[in-house]
């Protein structure tokens, strides 16, 4: 039974006050509020093996390689991997991004094609736009409609024998519209393109399989699922992350350092160089734990009715209109109050214990295509409630009063 209450006394932050009211924490699709059963697998780390990994012959070391790398095969069993060392401990989706961009500088030439999405955020555009820079490569873009969905249709136009790879989400982060990745890597598949897939905002109310997507690459953060920041995965193919070369040199990365020559170390450690963020990594294991506890299935249809919940509501006031409009959506509501700048009702709402988001959400060319300087954005997860959107909705139309 998912009993929403009984969540909520998981998460220490949402008994939270904040400036006199209890904490509304409607900021999820940023970073997600960690629980207690989190919170003490960090605190155990800190309070009793807390050492170096893979070189110690000592116990302490030893049990920090055990716990690490037993959290790689929750990683692995989590997303249908095939072998652990498809999984790359990252330092979250951006960093993930930037070893595949990097590592395809190699395997691109002058004129190649590869394409992203017009909903994507920065970090699926800027390192891709790097790439072309050092390769000669051409950018191409999957336009979005007026709901926030991308265009199919046009995708395949742009499609040929000329694409090397294509960068899509997997759910937009400023307008929640769930992408059909399926659909995209079979295409991109078809004429022989590599497809990396930018998980983040997909991981917090989904459990992808990667083998059954057959996608080549995915990505993902710690922070948004329940687990800390600074640390995530990156799944590849084991034959794409052979072809790579390695990202960054340095410890750990190698099998054997002369002046004259270096030699690398195998999968997953070839690109995992320098100490990670061990801690980090372990805790990223217990968030899994801790979601399939309480069940995906569960998450998403919960989230499915405060979205609908939310939508309902927050269109009964006047003025106010919601970007991203899609019909395969997650929990995320953007959305403007006519003639009001959305920082000023971002403001207001904190005033009132409300965290939301305001700004262009990392995802400038959405902004532009609706012709808006941004939007408010209330995420929200499963711990969130029905009486928490009533708040949102009465704080919105306080803030529309005060603004107008
Ligand atoms: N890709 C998507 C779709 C995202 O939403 C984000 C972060 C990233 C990549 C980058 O993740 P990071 O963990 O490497 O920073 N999105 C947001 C957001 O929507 N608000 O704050 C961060």
């Amino acid at each position: 039974m998912f009993n929403v209450e009984t969540i909520r006394k998981d998460f220490p932050i949402l008994k939270r006050q904040v400036n006199g009211k209890s904490l509304v924490y409607f900021d999820n699709a940023a970073t997600s509020q960690t629980p207690q059963q989190v919170i003490d697998v960090i605190v155990d780390y800190y309070s009793n093996y807390n050492a170096n990994i893979h070189r110690g012959v000592h116990t302490l070391s030893q049990e920090a390689t055990d716990k690490y790398e037993q959290a790689r095969l929750k990683i692995q069993k989590h997303f249908n991997a095939k072998a652990s060392h498809e999984i790359i401990m990252t330092s979250g989706t951006t960093h993930g991004i930037n070893l595949v961009a990097s590592g395809f500088t190699a395997l691109l030439e002058k004129g190649d094609e590869i394409i992203v999405s017009a909903l994507e955020h920065h970090s699926n555009i800027v390192p891709w736009q790097m790439l072309c820079e050092r390769t000669g490569a051409i950018l191409k873009v999957i336009p979005m409609n007026d709901e926030g969905e991308l265009v199919m249709s046009a995708y395949t136009d742009l499609l040929s024998d000329k694409t090397k790879l294509v960068f899509v989400n997997h759910i937009s982060n400023a307008l929640g519209t769930i992408n059909p990745i399926e659909f995209i890597i079979q295409k991109a598949h078809a004429v022989g393109a590599a497809v990396l897939i930018d998980g983040a905002q997909a991981c917090p109310h989904v459990k992808p399989d990667v083998q059954a997507l057959d996608v080549d690459f995915y990505v993902a953060s710690a922070h948004k699922m329940c687990g800390p920041t600074g640390v995530g995965m990156l799944y590849g193919k084991e034959e794409w992350l052979n072809k790579l070369p390695p990202y960054q040199g340095g410890g750990e990365m190698i099998a054997e350092v002369t002046f004259e020559n270096t030699t690398y170390a195998d999968l997953p450690h070839k690109f995992e160089a320098g100490t990670p963020n061990i801690c980090g990594g372990i805790a990223f294991g217990a968030a899994i734990d801790y979601m399939n506890t309480i069940g995906f299935d569960k998450i998403a249809a919960y989230e499915h009715e405060l979205l609908d919940y939310a939508t309902a509501e927050l269109l009964k006031i006047e003025g106010l209109k919601i970007y991203g409009t899609a019909k395969e959506k997650t929990s995320v509501i953007s959305f403007n109050l006519e003639g009001i700048h959305p920082y000023d009702v971002g403001t207001l709402l904190d005033k009132m214990g409300i965290a939301v988001r305001t700004g262009h959400h990392c995802a400038q060319p959405i902004m532009n295509y609706f012709k808006i300087p941004g939007t408010i954005r209330a995420s929200f997860a499963f711990y969130n409630t029905k009486e928490e959107i009533d708040a949102l909705v009465s704080a919105t139309k306080k803030a529309q009063l005060m603004l107008s």
